[in-house]
């Protein structure tokens, strides 16, 4: 870990699917991980599914608040939420939401390319002007948020994470790699596995 603080201007620019190979590795079965569209569910999928991953996909900015009502309704469960930060500015709201109901248990990594990587890599508003997500999720009213300065420092928060109460957000300055896969795009069998996985629909059962 760096010594000085890290910052959007410092921080080391990591490859996303290695670093959702880490969480994957790091989190263990039980927690729910939410995808966003944009390539961080293609990540999220290449990483290995699991029984309690949702992939998003048509809709930009939903991650965290689909993310949000799943840490609401499974309070004992941590919930992490992968969001691009396109999509995070497409649905920037979600961040005094997400301050004012304060679920304990929800974990929010930004992936932060700078770009719309998927359409083509047009870079943000937020790239552009020097905006400074993580820094709009302190002011939003959600002071655990900080940048990973490194994959070891990536490490060391989401087991912050695991082990302490949230709502946190992780920003991760990502390098312009492309995903290491592509999700299988079924979203009625993904909505479905997904309730299964949370215990929310028995299998077996129609409906
Ligand atoms: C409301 C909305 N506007 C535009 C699109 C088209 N679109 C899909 S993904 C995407 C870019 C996503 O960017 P980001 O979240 O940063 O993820 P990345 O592609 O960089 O991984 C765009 C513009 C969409 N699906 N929904």
């Amino acid at each position: 870990m760096s010594a000085s603080v890290t910052t959007a201007h410092n921080a080391k620019r990591m490859n996303r699917a290695a670093l959702v190979r880490r969480l994957v590795a790091r989190i263990g079965e039980d927690p729910a991980v939410i995808g966003g569209i944009g390539h961080s569910n293609f990540d999220l999928w290449a990483a290995g599914h699991r029984a309690r991953n949702f992939y998003m996909l048509g809709s930009m900015g939903l991650a965290v608040p689909i993310g949000l009502g799943v840490a609401l309704a499974q309070p004992r469960r941590k919930v992490f939420v992968l969001e691009g930060d396109g999509s995070l500015l497409m649905q920037l709201g979600c961040l005094s939401t997400v301050a004012a109901q304060r679920p304990a248990n929800l974990a929010i990594l930004l992936l932060d390319n700078g770009t719309y990587q998927i359409t083509g890599g047009q870079r943000t508003p937020a790239e552009l002007a020097g905006t400074d997500l993580v820094a709009v999720a302190r002011a939003a009213g959600l002071p655990q948020a900080a940048w990973a300065a490194d994959e070891a420092d990536f490490d060391r928060l989401v087991a912050q994470c695991l082990d302490t109460e949230g709502p946190h957000v992780i920003g991760l300055k990502l390098d312009d790699a492309p995903p290491a896969g592509q999700t299988e795009r079924d979203p009625a069998q993904i909505r479905d596995r997904f309730m299964r996985g949370m215990g929310a629909k028995r299998s077996g059962l129609p409906g």
